[in-house]
């Protein structure tokens, strides 16, 4: 069941706070498209071009002292934690200022001190991350808990299943959040979930799972909420479903072959900003203050990108860094 809208448990000045969040993840992504385009940026990416609320919202719920582990799409997990867009836009131009020294990328990015364990390139490689971690805090007897996200295609790797069983007989202090944004590459979850909603896995594993509206972060915010507080008093894990969509193609140069622009067009409508701002506006927001806080986070994020390609890039020597072998 699709979570209703619920926005009076918020602020008003909390629900701003989170739409200017998620302006600045959309703007952080669309920068760094346009690098692509100018050719400043090799290699691929995967944007959350659409998911900005899941990040938000959870990341929004939890404690900053809580862990989080990510997985590729995961620019929204890490600016959503804290992380400096500077040193994560650094990071992913190879720059020494990078979060890696610039030697990891948006695949490898990591920072310890924010008690983010990671992003992942191995589709569904964080669940079982996310699984020992917490295993480690309910060990050292902390109240810290574990969010993992991943998205729907991760939901049929076999280490979800392997992790999801360990938790539960452990009682472990973990949230598993899916991004559940329709697809994984081409795939659409439709014709590869063999259960309506990757929450329904949930019951297999004796533990909650609830399936939320991802494109409404107050929806999200409380949903995470209630789970993590269940989490960390010690009832175990649950598992948390975004219904959300992915805006662009899987990576860069996808010709999106899979959908037609008729779907992407009735999700644009639902667009986590819209509906955020929709929200504002309802609770008495004036138009000029929503163009202020979009405004801000453009020129914001337009002042990283130069000062990133700007920044130096390594050495030899520090390209080498790190390797033992
Ligand atoms: C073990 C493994 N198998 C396949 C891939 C290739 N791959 C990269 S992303 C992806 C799809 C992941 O889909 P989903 O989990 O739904 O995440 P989304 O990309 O939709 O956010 C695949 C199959 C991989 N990186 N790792
Ligand atoms: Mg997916």
């Amino acid at each position: 069941m699709l979570a209703r809208l619920r926005a009076e448990g918020l602020t008003s000045d909390q629900l701003a706070a989170c739409f200017r969040r998620m302006l600045r993840i959309r703007e952080f992504e669309e920068a760094l498209g346009d690098l692509f385009t100018r050719n400043l940026l090799g290699g691929t990416s995967h944007f959350c071009i659409g998911q900005e609320a899941c990040a938000v919202g959870v990341v929004g719920a939890l404690r900053e002292t809580d862990w989080l582990v990510s997985n590729h799409r995961g620019h929204g997990h890490l600016l959503a934690r804290g992380l400096d867009p500077y040193r994560v836009m650094a990071e992913l131009l190879g720059r020494t200022d990078g979060y890696c020294g610039g030697r990891g990328g948006s695949q490898h990015m990591c920072a310890m001190d924010l008690h983010f364990l990671g992003t992942n390139g191995i589709t569904g490689g964080g669940i079982p991350i996310g699984t020992g971690a917490a295993w480690a805090l309910r060990y050292q007897g902390r109240d810290e808990i574990v969010v993992v996200f991943f998205g729907d295609g991760a939901s049929n790797q076999g280490t979800f299943h392997e992790s999801l069983n360990m938790a539960a007989l452990g009682k472990l202090p973990v949230l598993f959040v899916c991004e559940n944004n329709g697809y994984g590459m081409s795939n659409p979850a439709a014709s590869s979930v063999a259960v309506p909603h990757v929450a329904d896995r949930a019951v297999a594993y004796s533990m909650p799972g609830q399936t939320v509206d991802g494109m409404d972060v107050v929806a999200v915010m409380q949903a995470t909420q209630a789970m993590a507080e269940r989490v960390r008093a010690g009832e175990g894990p649950a598992l948390l479903e975004l219904m959300t969509y992915r805006f662009c193609g899987h990576s860069k140069n996808d010709p999106r072959v899979y959908r037609t622009r008729e779907e992407e067009a009735t999700w644009g409508e639902r667009d986590c900003l819209t509906v955020a701002a929709q929200s504002l506006r309802d609770r008495g927001a004036a138009e000029a203050e929503i163009t202020r806080l979009r405004e801000e986070a453009h020129q914001e994020m337009a002042a990283v990108v130069e000062r990133a390609l700007a920044a130096p890039t390594g050495d030899r020597d520090h390209a080498l860094g790190g390797v033992y072998a």
